[in-house]
């Protein structure tokens, strides 16, 4: 079933209005602005003028309606709404911003306005063979980076000197851009899970922890990995060794039919026994479109895993003051276990 067949079962017979990018491409294979409109009959790309040609290539079997100065997006909804005589009409809610809403409410009056609640979040939790053909080369771009990246980094050098290296070695590479803002956080920041680089230069004996992704046909990879500079020696090595234990205690607990909250328990069990209050974030999400999707390795996860799925592991262990370290593999769910996508060491690195 491809994608859209998935969307309209879920939909029923009602109607859709789509406005996020990530769930346009998935759609509809439409990279470019706009919203698509979407009923039992109906399919429609609504974009304006600059990305005409764009829609016909990438669509084909997608009418098409352009905006124009005197006919916005909501008037031409109504209007595509009204001639398919669509009473319910459903709409990302979590996307639109109150202003376009209230615009889409006003031209819409007459017909009721649904919350598409998830919906194509729900669905996209299974990756077919493309995506995950597409998530296996981001995740080998970004593992690849980074084994690249090691016999040139040094203490003395800072945050986004690293940064810069890695980034340019994942377009080197093929990746379209950065799965998300790349995080390299040395010495204290490393106790800053979602630190920004800064020009602060890393010191020997200190940790770096490098989060970051690549992307291909739009599909993300994550993953993290913490290297030490000159002797790592004491409380770090002892954090390092824990984080990376309980980051193989994680990937072994992976299995379809396993909730997601005794993932997330495993990991966290390990951790908290030494280092209490320290693993303060999920032990991992979805990745897809997105960098972060459903299910949620978390404790308030009611999901459980099914083959197809891509989720993160992703452990740590954070110390104020003093840094922190986290390890983080993308793998896919499988009929019998899972495949790790990042072939990258995990053993302690002393650079
Ligand atoms: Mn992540």
């Amino acid at each position: 079933m491809s994608h859209l067949e998935a969307f309209l079962k879920a939909m029923r017979a009602d109607a859709a209005l789509v406005h996020k990018p990530e769930n346009l491409r998935w759609l509809a294979g439409y990279t470019g602005e706009g919203c698509l409109f979407i009923s039992a009959n109906r399919r429609v790309i609504l974009t304006d003028f600059r990305y005409v040609t764009q829609a016909r290539v990438q669509s084909p079997d997608w009418a098409l309606e352009q905006v124009s100065g005197d006919t916005g997006y909501p008037a031409l909804a109504a209007k595509l709404a009204r001639a398919e005589g669509a009473g319910r009409l459903w709409l990302e809610t979590d996307h639109l911003t109150y202003d376009d809403y209230q615009g889409f409410a006003q031209a819409l009056a007459g017909v009721e306005l649904l919350p598409m609640g998830g919906v194509p979040e729900r669905l996209r939790q299974v990756k077919d063979a493309a995506e995950l053909d597409s998530i296996r080369r981001a995740a080998k771009i970004a593992s690849d980076a980074f084994v690249n990246l090691l016999p040139r980094i040094h203490a003395g050098m800072t945050e986004r000197q690293v940064q810069r290296m890695l980034e340019y070695e994942m377009l080197e590479l093929g990746s379209e851009g950065v799965a998300f803002e790349t995080i390299a956080a040395s010495g204290p920041n490393g106790a800053l899970p979602h630190a920004r680089p800064s020009d602060r230069v890393i010191e020997s004996g200190e940790l770096l922890t490098l989060d970051f992704g690549a992307t291909v046909n739009g599909y993300r990879s994550d993953m993290t990995r913490t290297v030490g500079f000159g002797k790592i020696t004491g409380a770090l090595q002892d954090i390092y060794e824990t984080v990376r234990q309980a980051q193989q205690l994680g990937l072994d607990a992976l299995a379809a039919g396993r909730p997601c909250s005794e993932i997330d328990r495993v990991a966290r069990d390990f951790i908290d026994a030494r280092y209490p209050e320290a693993f303060g974030h999920s032990l991992g999400h979805g990745v897809g479109l997105f960098i972060h999707e459903q299910p949620r390795l978390s404790q308030r996860s009611t999901d459980v895993l099914v083959p197809g799925n891509v989720v993160t592991v992703e452990p740590g262990v954070y110390i104020p003051d003093l840094g922190g370290c986290r390890i983080e593999d993308t793998v896919i769910i499988t009929a019998d276990g899972y495949e790790n996508t990042i072939a990258a060491p995990k053993a302690l690195i002393e650079l």
